[in-house]
C-alpha cells in the first residue's frame, strides 16, 4: 500500500506547507497540476478509475467506494478507536491515517475518504460542541439569536493544522489511490448549531429560516466561508476531490432550498473551482432538489437510493457525473439480494457518461464488513471493459 513517494520525500514533492511559504506556494501548483494533467510532474492519482469517472472518461471499471466506509462496520476501527473520544481521534494524525487506510485495505476500494467530522472545522473554531456516542453532534449553545453569531470567527490553516499533517501522511502511503477530503454544507451544519443536536423535523432551523431570512442568511454565509476554508485546506495538503455533504437538505422543498441554500452552497463549490478537483455533492431524501444542487456547482451529483440512476440523470441534466446508489440496508440481504440489486443499479448506470458507484447513504454500524468486500470485487468484475 505504501505508494511511490514514502515519508519525507511525499511531503516535500508535496510542499509540505509546514516547510514555510516557498513549498505552500509549491504545494499549490502540486495539487492544481495533480488533477488538471500535469507537465513534467508526477501525477500519482490522475489515471485513476475514480478520478475518471468522475472527468465522465472512459475507465477500465466502474469505480467504488463507501460514504462511512471507515467506522463502525470494522473491527479493526472499533480496536483502535477504544478508550478514544472521537472528536480527539479527528484530531490525531497517527489515528487518522489509520482509520482512513483500513477500508481501503480490507474492501480494495477505489478511493480514500478522509476520516474526520463535518462538525470538526466548527470545533476548531472554538465552537463548543461534542460528539457523543450514540447520538451525534451535540452543540452547547444553540444558534438562534444575531448575538449567537458571534460563535463562527474564519476559519484559518492554523487551527486545523492537524488535518493538514494527516492528509500529508495519507497520501504518502495511499500512492495511487486519490483521497477524497470533505465538508458539511452550510444547511446542515446550520441544522446541528442551530437545533444544538441531531433533529429529525429540524423545527428551529426552520423557524429561524422563515422567520428571520437576514439572520439565516447571515448564518449561512459565515459557515460557506469556514466551510470553503476547510476544503481550501485538504486540497492544499492533497486531497484529490472533495465531497459537499448536505445531508439534511432533503428535508426542504426546492423553492425554499433556491432561495435560502442554494447561494450559500454555491459559493462553498465556485470557491474551489479553480483547484480542478472534482466536487461532489450529495444529501439524503434530495430527489427533488437534484437539478438544483448540480446548479449549486457540483461535476459529480451524489444519489441516494431513492430515485433510480436513470431518473436521476434526467433530473441532474448533462455534463455531470453520478454516484450511487444502492441502498445501505440491502447489504443485510443474501448475497444473491445483493448482487440483484447491485446489477439494477449497473444496469440504471449504464447510459450515464460517468458513474462512481457508492451506496444510497453511509454504511450502517451493523453491516457485515465481508458483505463491503464481496461488494467491491463484484463491481469491479462485473464492469471490467
Ligand atoms: O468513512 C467516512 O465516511 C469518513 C468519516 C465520516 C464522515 C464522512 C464521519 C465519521 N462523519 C462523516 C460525515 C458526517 N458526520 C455527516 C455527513 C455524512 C452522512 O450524512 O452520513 C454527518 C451528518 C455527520 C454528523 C454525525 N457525526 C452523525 C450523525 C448524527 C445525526 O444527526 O443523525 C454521527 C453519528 C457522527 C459521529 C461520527 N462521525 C464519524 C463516525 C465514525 C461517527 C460515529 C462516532 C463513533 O464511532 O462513535
Amino acid at each position: 500500500m505504501r505508494g511511490r513517494l514514502g515519508g519525507t520525500s511525499a511531503r516535500a514533492a508535496q510542499g509540505h506547507p509546514r516547510r514555510g511559504g516557498h513549498f505552500f506556494i509549491r504545494a499549490k501548483i502540486w495539487v492544481v497540476s495533480a488533477n488538471t494533467r500535469p507537465t513534467g510532474q508526477p501525477s500519482q492519482t490522475y489515471d485513476s478509475a475514480f478520478l475518471k469517472a468522475c472527468r465522465r472518461e472512459p475507465v477500465p471499471h466502474t469505480p467504488v467506494w463507501f460514504m462511512r466506509q471507515a467506522g463502525r462496520s470494522l473491527p479493526e476501527y472499533r480496536k483502535l478507536r477504544e478508550g478514544t473520544q472521537m472528536l480527539e481521534s479527528c484530531m490525531r494524525p497517527d489515528l487518522v491515517t489509520e482509520i482512513t487506510l483500513q477500508p481501503v485495505r480490507r474492501h480494495k476500494v477505489d478511493a480514500a475518504i478522509f476520516f474526520s467530522d463535518i462538525v470538526v472545522p466548527l470545533k476548531a473554531i472554538g465552537v463548543d460542541l461534542d460528539i457523543k456516542p450514540g447520538i451525534g453532534p451535540v452543540v452547547a449553545q444553540p444558534i438562534r439569536r444575531r448575538e449567537d453569531l458571534a460563535q463562527l470567527r474564519d476559519l484559518t490553516p492554523e487551527d486545523v493544522s492537524y488535518v493538514t499533517e494527516a492528509i500529508g501522511m495519507l497520501t504518502g502511503e495511499l500512492g495511487s489511490t486519490p483521497l477524497i477530503g470533505f465538508a458539511g454544507a452550510p444547511f446542515t451544519l446550520a441544522s446541528y448549531l442551530v437545533e444544538g443536536g441531531p433533529s429529525k423535523n429540524h423545527e428551529h432551523t426552520k423557524a429561524l429560516m422563515y422567520g428571520d431570512p437576514e439572520l439565516w442568511a447571515d448564518l449561512l454565509d459565515r459557515l460557506a466561508e469556514i466551510t470553503s476554508a476547510f476544503l481550501k485546506v485538504q486540497i492544499e495538503a492533497g486531497a484529490s476531490a472533495v465531497q459537499l455533504f448536505d445531508s439534511w437538505v432533503g428535508a426542504l422543498a426546492p423553492a425554499d432550498y433556491r432561495r435560502s441554500v442554494m447561494p450559500a452552497s454555491a459559493k462553498v463549490l465556485e470557491s474551489v473551482a479553480s483547484y480542478g478537483v472534482p466536487r461532489i455533492h450529495f444529501g439524503v431524501g434530495t430527489g427533488e432538489l437534484l437539478g438544483l444542487m448540480g446548479e449549486a456547482g457540483a461535476d459529480v451529483m451524489g444519489v441516494d437510493y431513492r430515485v433510480s440512476l436513470d431518473e436521476a440523470v434526467r433530473r441532474v441534466g448533462p455534463g455531470k457525473a453520478l454516484q450511487g446508489n444502492l441502498d445501505p440496508a440491502v447489504l443485510f440481504s443474501t448475497p444473491e439480494a445483493v448482487e440483484a440489486k447491485t446489477d439494477e443499479v449497473l444496469a440504471a448506470a449504464a447510459g450515464l457518461e460517468g458513474h462512481v458507484f457508492n451506496l444510497g447513504h453511509g454504511v450502517l454500524p451493523t453491516t457485515d464488513p465481508d458483505a463491503l468486500t464481496r461488494l467491491v470485487d463484484y463491481v469491479h468484475t462485473k464492469t471490467a471493459r
